[in-house]
């Protein structure tokens, strides 16, 4: 792996926000399976543009992906891109500003590359492993703070009755131990949040792995942690639930959410 791959890719994520940017007022929204799940004519044509982008970059890459037939969830033995055209779909056609596009590179099924950019804030940011995460060039470092000195983000999944009920008795539960709960309504953003100390921590009933592999490793490599909701260490998974944190919030959240979500 090297500097210039990431420089590379990330160029490729930074060209693909220009999609974004430039989105008609006709979005062409359609609905997907379930309540709350939509997808729009960009979140095909970004995917599009980032598969034949990257394929140019790394020919013998395969790619994971949410849109059009690439959600099989297989890693392969190679390289493997990762990718969420737009993970924040609700916010951008709410017109919310708060979206981010995902590439990750794993190779072997590690995570090497991550990348995730918000084109509304011209924000991106990047990790290699080994070499750090950066906000727009500047290194990130996850500050050791416990919960009641940050705010909290929190999925509240309106795609899905039962979670819906568990996030908010979550919410619940986390209200009383930080400064405030928030949901951005993007998975990858949530987890780079707290790999930039704007959250304190980040939890998700229910992600597939392009919602957090590129992030993942933004969030490791600037000192973060992350783990299922019961603790346990997340591989490349095709669903999981998450919580990413500080190491102190991550205890205390475990802690604070299993009689919640575990009780007996
Ligand atoms: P998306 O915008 O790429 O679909 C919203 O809080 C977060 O949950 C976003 O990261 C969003 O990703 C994800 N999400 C939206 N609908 C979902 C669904 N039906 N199942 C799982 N995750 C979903
Ligand atoms: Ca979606
Ligand atoms: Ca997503
Ligand atoms: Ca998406």
């Amino acid at each position: 792996m090297s500097d210039q791959l990431l420089d590379q890719i990330c160029e490729i994520v930074r060209q693909a926000g220009s999609i974004v940017l430039s989105a008609s007022a006709d979005k062409e929204i359609k609905a997907k399976e379930g309540a709350a799940n939509y997808v729009t004519k960009y979140d095909s044509k970004v995917q599009k543009y980032l598969v034949a982008e990257l394929t140019r970059l790394l020919p013998e890459a395969t790619f994971v992906g949410e849109e059009d037939g690439f959600s099989s969830h297989k890693i392969s033995s190679g390289y493997t891109f990762i990718i969420d055209p737009i993970d924040g779909t609700t916010n951008f056609i709410c017109e919310f500003m708060c979206s981010g596009i995902c590439v990750g590179l794993a190779i072997h099924g590690t995570m090497e590359i991550g990348v995730v950019y918000n084109p509304f804030r011209d924000e991106l940011f990047c990790a290699r492993r080994g070499q750090g995460s950066y906000l727009n060039g500047s290194p990130l470092h996850v500050h050791n703070r416990p919960l009641n000195e940050g705010v909290v983000n929190i999925d509240i999944a309106p795609y899905n009755p039962e979670l819906r009920e568990r996030a908010f008795a979550v919410s619940t539960a986390i209200s009383y131990h930080s400064m405030d709960i928030r949901d951005i309504g993007s998975a990858a953003l949530g987890i780079c949040y707290v790999a930039c100390n704007r959250c304190v921590a980040y939890i998700s009933h229910l992600l597939s792995t392009w919602d957090y592999a590129a992030a993942s490793l933004i969030l490791t490599e600037a000192g973060g942690v992350f783990t299922d909701l019961q603790g346990h260490a997340l591989p490349l998974k095709a669903k999981t639930s998450l919580l990413a944190s500080t190491e102190t919030g991550l205890q205390q959240t475990l802690d604070l959410i299993h009689p919640v979500l575990f009780p007996n």
